[in-house]
């Protein structure tokens, strides 16, 4: 197969020759013909809006999960109480390699962390990970079986001991067909991440291990309507160490396909996390409105009120935000090109 570069899907979409390209790449890409009426001709090609658009959805079932559910997919595991009267929350977590289609009949060779039942039964295949959540002082243990073909680890983000660092020189570092229990209190509450860290990192990461872990803080935070959480990552299809597909919770453009139903005036908390790899930045836009933004989420208090915030890998932040007026508002990269290559969605308010 033809190498697919990220300039040669944006150069197929402005010039529609999706003809030239590899056999995988010619049949998934992206713009309908250019009739659309509003079609300015720009470099965007002819999708709805203007914008790109693939041209069909992947097949979520056997993917093994639909980014519609991740949103509001928070895993808070088997909870019980320690003799000391600590809770503790208990997850099974294995890895495994999975085939994930990204885009249409563009099958990505993934690894992934799967959340699963009690001693890793039912495992449940899934890019980003699960979505940890406890409250601030929990114990968490984590169960972990690698049932891939390579050594990983989970280095959770968070104040723990060494040798619950998920690194390998401190003993985290777990082959294939063994298992480590990984156990620490979950402090500082925030928003934080977890993601292997094998050797050689990038491309451990880059293969789809990484998520989210939100630690509450004791008294909560304030009640809201809707609470969705978003990774941001990429797809390196080629193996060339730079990005073809952008995405948020897996799938690009998934969101601008399937619409995130909102109320109106209702009041909206978003838990962003960026994992990306190969791109130093990745940003996140909303259309029409403004959010407050908690970096890291370790305060109460926002630090700034803006509709656009820049996150190297493995910063992260809470947003939160209403909408006072209904119809349909995009929010993406303003990284534009990651946007035009899958990061981009649709709030729809109602
Ligand atoms: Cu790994």
């Amino acid at each position: 197969m033809d190498k697919l570069s990220r300039r040669d899907f944006l150069k197929a979409g402005a010039l529609g020759l999706v003809g030239t390209l590899g056999a995988a790449a010619s049949s998934q890409l992206i713009n309908p013909p250019p009739s659309h009426p509003h079609q300015d001709g720009g470099h965007d090609g002819g999708g709805p809006h203007g914008m790109t658009m693939p041209n069909g959805e992947v097949n979520h079932e056997r993917n093994g999960f639909n980014p519609t559910d991740t949103l509001t997919d928070f895993d808070y595991g088997k909870v019980s109480t320690l003799p000391s009267g600590q809770r503790i929350r208990e997850y099974w977590v294995i890895s495994l390699n999975k085939t994930i289609e990204v885009m249409p009949n563009i099958d990505f060779p993934a690894w992934v962390y799967a959340p699963a039942d009690q001693n890793w039964e039912n495992p449940r295949p899934r890019i980003p990970g699960p979505t940890f959540r406890a409250t601030e002082g929990d114990r968490v243990r984590i169960h972990f079986f690698n049932g891939s073909d390579h050594p990983h680890t989970m280095h959770f983000h968070g104040i723990h001991p060494s040798g619950m660092d998920g690194v390998p020189h401190g003993g985290g570092l777990v082959d294939p067909g063994k298992e480590f229990t990984y156990e620490f209190d979950a402090i500082p509450f925030g928003l934080h991440l977890y993601h292997c860290h094998a050797f050689p990192l990038a491309r451990h990461i880059a293969k789809g291990l990484y998520g989210a872990f939100i630690i509450d803080p004791k008294e909560g935070r304030p009640p809201v309507d809707h609470e969705f959480v978003m990774v941001m990552a990429g797809f390196d299809v080629d193996f060339d160490d730079a990005n073809d597909f952008y995405h948020v919770n897996g799938i690009p453009f998934h969101y601008q396909m399937n619409p995130i139903e909102i109320g109106l005036n209702k009041k909206v908390r978003i838990y962003l996390v960026n994992t990306l790899e190969f791109d130093l930045i990745n940003s996140f836009h909303l259309h029409a409105n403004f959010f407050n933004h908690f970096p890291t989420g370790t305060s109460l208090t926002p630090t700034e009120y803006t509709d656009t915030i820049i996150q190297g890998q493995a910063q992260r932040g809470i947003l939160e935000f209403s909408y006072s007026y209904p119809g349909i508002y995009m929010f993406h990269a303003h990284v534009t090109e990651f946007a035009e290559l899958g990061w981009a969605g649709h709030f729809e308010v109602k």
